[in-house]
């Protein structure tokens, strides 16, 4: 990386604005000092919002009561994407279970435990640089419900039905801002959530799940609005039941 030369320009392009003095030595952030008072500056042009300036805010929401990142690895948005993965509650003769109450089939879909905290959730993960959504929601989905990285073996059944599911038509449920613990006043999760559904039960009553990489359990979870889980998640499922005309 070339030194400062050019970022130092005093004042600020533009501006009368004066930057606080930086010695060559003292540019990078490896020398440790505690006085470094730098100015801070937004040109006037920036703060008039313009459709290509971001709002005059951190944390699109509003306050989280923590800056700095976290547990979070990037500045802004850290995208992710959630696979919702769901097929209908079937009894022994394979017929659709009503629930008695709202009239409505029982839509299933797969969770996983969080090994950080203990909750159930999507198992969703972040979104890797340069790699499409609709990968990310297919690895994330082998990784964490049917332990891909530890599988050695070659394509099997089980992995061309999924391959099928995940190149069917499928839902996108929601995109955007997620309320995740880790959120801070300047880094964010965002994500897309997409609903695969397996309407017959062909591709995934067969399906052996086991949980793996950031998931300690999986298993079916019938859906329902008593569903507790990890950040908003229970919000997707719940839009993904009345898409589908579960029950909730
Ligand atoms: C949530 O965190 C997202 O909705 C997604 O489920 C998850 C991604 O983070 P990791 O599972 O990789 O920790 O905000
Ligand atoms: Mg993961
Ligand atoms: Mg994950």
């Amino acid at each position: 990386m070339a030194a400062h030369i050019k970022a130092l320009t005093s004042p600020y392009p533009g501006s009368q604005v004066k930057r606080y003095p930086v010695p060559p030595e003292k540019v990078t952030w490896a020398v440790d000092w505690p006085e470094y008072d730098p100015v801070d500056y937004t040109a006037p042009l920036v703060l008039s919002k313009p459709v290509w300036a971001d709002p005059h805010i951190g944390n699109p929401v509003g306050r989280t009561g923590v800056k700095g990142r976290g547990l979070l690895g990037r500045w802004g948005p850290n995208h992710a994407a959630d696979p919702v993965i769901t097929r209908w509650k079937r009894d022994s003769d394979g017929q659709k279970v009503i629930d008695g109450t709202s009239g409505r089939p029982i839509l299933q879909f797969v969770s996983i435990q969080r090994r950080d905290c203990g909750q159930w959730a999507i198992p969703g993960g972040m979104v890797d640089p340069g790699e499409l959504v609709t990968a990310t929601l297919h690895r994330e989905f082998c990784e964490e419900a049917l332990n891909s990285l530890d599988s050695r073996e070659e394509q099997t059944e089980s992995q061309k039905k999924i391959e099928e599911l995940f190149s069917q038509e499928h839902l996108l449920i929601y995109r955007g801002y997620v309320d995740d613990p880790r959120n801070t006043d300047n880094s964010w999760m965002e994500t897309q959530a997409v609903n695969y559904h397996d309407d017959t039960g062909r591709l995934l009553d067969q399906i052996h799940l086991e949980a793996g990489d950031d998931a300690g359990k999986v298993q079916w979870v019938d859906v329902s609005s008593g569903c507790s889980l990890y950040a908003n998640h229970a919000s997707f499922i719940n839009i993904v039941a009345q898409k589908r005309g579960a029950h909730w």
